[in-house]
């Protein structure tokens, strides 16, 4: 039955080599191919002579080929509409622009967009730094030494055997470079890519997006950070949103806190979103430990701050009720385009 698979990666190799010059020349390809009595047609009809074992492996290649006939005559049909002149043809150089659709913002950078549009009113501007980090900005200033265990929740993509250069998992790494390189008072917030070595999933990626933030300057407080994670939350989530601290642990920030907001889409009676208790995760937060200023030489008995973080991923599944992290990745049209 070999023959059958033969002949069908034949016509696979014609349709994609093919090239129709003109409207006239593609409906000649379409009838070919794609027509009621077409050579599709015809090798579709093979199907139910093939054993089983093989039917499935034949239904796919099948299933290549109608794809990439379509996709061609999509292609040209479009080329052709606006008037694409052939290779024979004079070009009229007065005919308008060719037609392309236009893209539309991914999910993902909405949310950015909004979060930066958010913080910005209080103060915050965005800065950015490098995606390959080394040892001391990724961990070990962020008062992660290396026989720590909290760098056994963040084992990331290392670029060297030594351990010194690898793929960021924290954009923190931002806001030690920061703190070294400026004098508070500072208000910064951190959008970006990180990564951390995971098997992806409905849930998780090896690579997403975080928004961290910083404040240093005098008399910063835990009242501070609350007032302005809450104003955050309101902007985001609507004007009756509250929120709740849950005190957590993270090796930078000392009290650190989990920060909930209460559940927007079913205002708290229980739900699936918010899995029945009212409150939804959005991200971490804490003072800034004294540690990792005095690593960044900064004046600890004149400035104090707070850092948060939180998934851009995780903020844009909870407000488009989004299910599946892996749509973020997949960059379907059909999905993109319900962000307008
Ligand atoms: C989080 C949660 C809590 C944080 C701390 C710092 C720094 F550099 F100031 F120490 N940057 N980011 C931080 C604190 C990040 O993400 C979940």
């Amino acid at each position: 039955m070999n023959e059958i698979f033969d002949k069908a990666n034949a016509v696979l190799a014609e349709i994609q080599s093919s090239a129709p010059n003109n409207a006239e020349e593609l409906e000649q390809f379409r009838i070919k191919y794609i027509g009621s009595k077409g050579i599709l047609k015809d090798l579709f009809g093979f199907m139910g002579k093939l054993p089983n074992e093989q039917k499935k492996e034949y239904g796919q290649l099948m299933n290549t080929l109608k794809a990439a006939a379509e996709a061609k005559l999509e292609e040209l049909k479009i080329t052709f509409e606006n008037g694409k002149p052939s290779a024979t043809e004079i070009p009229d150089l007065t005919a308008p622009g060719y037609n392309f659709p236009l893209g539309t913002r991914h999910p993902l950078s909405i949310i950015k967009n909004r979060i930066i549009e958010i913080f910005g009113h209080i103060g915050f501007t965005v800065a950015d730094g490098p995606e390959i980090e080394d040892d001391w900005h990724n961990f070990t200033a962020l008062n992660t030494p290396k026989d720590h265990p909290a760098r056994d929740m963040q084992d990331t993509f290392f670029i060297t055997p030594d351990k010194e250069w690898m793929l960021r998992t924290q954009t923190s790494s931002v806001q030690i470079r920061k703190m070294e390189s400026e004098k508070p008072p500072m208000r910064y917030i951190f959008p970006g890519r990180v990564y951390r070595n995971e098997t992806i999933s409905a849930r998780a990626h090896c690579t997403f997006h975080q928004v961290e933030g910083l404040y240093i300057d005098e008399n910063v407080s835990f009242v501070d950070l609350k007032q302005t994670m809450l104003y955050f939350a309101q902007e985001m989530f609507g004007k009756n949103t509250d929120i709740r601290f849950r005190p957590s642990f993270f090796p930078f920030t000392e009290p650190s806190a989990e920060m909930d907001i209460s559940c927007f889409v079913c205002g708290q009676k229980g739900c699936p979103v918010c899995k029945y208790t009212g409150w939804v995760e959005i991200g971490g937060c804490g003072m800034v430990d004294p540690a990792v200023l005095e690593n960044c030489k900064v004046d600890t008995k004149k400035y104090s701050g707070f850092a948060f973080g939180m998934g851009i991923e995780r903020i844009t599944m909870l407000k488009y009720q989004i299910n599946d992290l892996r749509l973020f990745f997949e960059n379907d049209v059909r999905f993109l385009k319900h962000f307008n």
